[in-house]
């Protein structure tokens, strides 16, 4: 990256850059992407993410204000102002993003909808005829009208009118033309799509009365008006700002530690503290009770660790229980439990858009409803954040519940984003070390896919510490006496099916290794000399056992391996009836173990 990407005073995008639009490494791509050049705030182009996106910044502002500032330091006192169009105004995302925003009264958001009409396939007539108006309306905005995008001092009315406006968020509708001053494409779908053409170019050129045949044309004039303008005013708000938090960090200097560790993604000191350490016991503990344990102990720890879950707090035991946490409402934006209501996509998005403001934000929901929160967490790695995804009742836990809750491809689908961390720990050690290994991740989102049923909790002093989560995968029992003759390997609740298996093997005189493999990612990172200490090359005899599809475990078995995993979809029966039919029974291990050796 360009280090000198956000010199101030110098444009992070030049006019190279957009004569190269959409070229490899123009800093004018496509669409917007964050962390590339300066004031690009957040990756949009999915349309209805920037808006969802920036309910979390408007939930990150107020509630940086309310523990940052102090009488005389407004030092978190920005707006938020997103531009959206029709299409934006069509996905699901943003109409559950607005109703949490009109509920939070988020007054410092203003979404200004540009209203021309115009989309892919045509006039909105043909598929988008809603009262917009009344929407807004009816999810408690401020609900403004401006009927000619090109008066701009109507406009600069309406955003006076946005900063004045308390208790509720802004909904501006501007009026407009798409293609405006092309006299054959002005509301015209191809004014979206297409190129105009030299001739129409200049036809449009000529209505505005500029020079028909200059490409790429900025007028001096422009620059220094720009200068004088935004320029100056920026300028001297910044300075103005910097001056503000110098003498605030001499009069609160361990809150102004805070804002800088936070801004470089840091942790305080002492944020690893207290972490539980779970004693060996049979009968165990279920994932998501463990993570809940080490949540509260780490969101004590770091002031500006915060979220909640899409209305399954108390089951995915995402509740911040301790004294003080306090739900974040209206009328408590200090809170650190985060009500999403159930909009998995939304609290997706506004998690995104909490990270953007450089809080620790986690969001929660059951494993089977990531696919609702799928695309901004995709945007979520894409932009390199480190957000927190908390997934439980990873597997078929909620027995009867049924297929429909059952996830399966889940694993594998998220295992396929580029960059998201995913671990699935096997045991409350494994979630804490979990923890501890996401905590640090500066640059990378994390999916922790928990249990919902009591998983046991490993002997340590007989098998190896769970601090091999940190490696991705990791030798948890060896074969006595070395040299393995088959790798057993397992994630999350299979990993003490596997050790039971592994026992028996051990009496029938069969040499097995238990590798625990809560992440595929982080094992991947790891060196090659580590990845075939783990793994081998030479012991072929591998089995993997997971409740999710099989997908993708080839890599790790091996040809002549085998998976015990899910073929199909789940059934709603009782727990132990479903892990009897689908084979997750130490029995069906142990079957399929030596038959494997037997085929050697
Ligand atoms: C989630 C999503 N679905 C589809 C698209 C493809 N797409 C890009 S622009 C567009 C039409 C958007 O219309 P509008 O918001 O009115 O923009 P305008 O025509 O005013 O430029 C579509 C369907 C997309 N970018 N994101």
């Amino acid at each position: 990256m360009n280090a000198e990407y956000e010199r101030l005073g110098q444009p992070s995008v030049s006019l190279d850059d957009i004569r190269r639009f959409r070229q490899l490494d123009s800093k004018a791509p496509g669409h917007p992407e964050y962390h590339w050049v300066s004031g690009v705030e957040t990756t949009s182009g999915p349309l209805g993410q920037g808006v969802a996106t920036s309910v979390g910044m408007a939930v990150g502002q107020k509630w940086l204000a309310s523990r940052y500032n102090q009488p005389g330091f407004d030092i978190f006192n920005y707006h938020i102002y997103a531009v959206c169009g029709d299409g934006c105004m069509m996905e699901g995302v943003a109409s559950e993003a607005a109703s949490l925003a009109g509920h939070l009264g988020l007054d410092n958001l203003c979404w200004v909808y540009d209203n021309n009409h115009i989309t892919i396939e045509g006039n909105t007539r043909i598929a988008f005829t809603e009262d917009i108006a009344a929407r807004f309306l009816g999810y408690g905005w401020n609900v403004l009208r401006v009927g000619d995008a090109n008066d701009i001092d109507r406009i600069e009315q309406a955003l006076q009118l946005f900063r004045q406006t308390k208790g509720r968020p802004t909904f501006l509708i501007l009026d407009s033309h798409i293609g405006y001053g092309s006299p054959h494409k002005q509301d015209t779908a191809e004014a979206h799509g297409e190129p105009l053409g030299d001739e129409e170019v200049r036809l449009a050129k000529r209505s505005y009365g500029w020079p028909e045949d200059a490409k790429f044309l900025v007028p001096d004039s422009v620059r220094e008006h720009f200068a004088a303008g935004v320029g100056v005013r920026g300028a001297e708000a910044h300075r103005q700002w910097a001056d503000l938090f110098a003498n605030y960090a001499v009069k609160y200097p361990a809150l102004a530690s805070e804002i800088n560790q936070m801004q470089r993604r840091e942790l305080p000191i002492g944020w690893d503290r207290n972490l539980p350490v779970f004693a060996a016991d049979q009968k165990g503990l279920a994932g998501r009770e463990a993570s809940g344990k080490v949540l509260n102990v780490l969101a004590q720890n770091i002031p500006w660790l915060l979220g909640g879950s899409a209305d399954l707090g108390p089951s995915n035991k995402t509740t911040l229980k301790y004294e003080g946490a306090g739900d974040f409402q209206a009328d408590n934006p200090g809170g650190k439990d985060l009500h999403f209501g159930i909009r998995e996509h939304a609290m997706a998005a506004i998690v995104n858009g909490l990270s953007l403001s450089k809080l620790r934000p986690f969001g929660a929901t059951f494993f089977i409803f990531s696919d609702y929160a799928r695309p901004s967490i995709r945007l979520s790695a894409l932009m390199e954040l480190p957000t927190i995804f908390i997934f439980t009742h990873d597997a078929m836990g909620d027995g009867e519940d049924g297929p429909t809750h059952q996830p399966v491809e889940h694993l594998a689908s998220l295992r396929a984003i580029p960059g998201l961390v995913t671990l699935r720990p096997g045991d409350a050690n494994e979630v804490v070390e979990a923890y501890r290994y996401v905590m640090q991740l500066r640059h990378q989102p994390a999916v922790l896919a928990l249990s919902r049923q009591a998983l046991p909790t490993l002997d340590r002093s007989e098998y190896a510490p769970a601090s091999g989560v940190a490696h991705g995968a990791y030798v948890l029992a060896e074969a006595r006496g070395g040299n393995p003759e088959l790798i057993l390997i397992a994630s999350g609740s299979e990993v003490s099916l596997v050790v039971e298996a592994y026992e028996r093997l051990l009496k029938d005189g069969i040499r097995a290794r238990v590798v625990s493999m809560p992440s595929w990612d982080i094992f991947e990172h790891q060196t090659q000399e580590y990845r075939d200490s783990v793994l081998p090359p030479n012991v072929k005899v591998r089995l993997a056992v997971e409740q999710a599809s099989t997908f993708g475990w080839e890599r790790y078995v091996g040809e002549k391996g085998r998976v015990i995993g899910m073929h199909t979809f789940g059934a709603s029966a009782p727990l132990k009836e479903l892990q009897k039919k689908f084979g997750f029974v130490p029995d069906q291990v142990v079957a399929v173990a030596k038959e494997l050796l037997a085929a050697k």
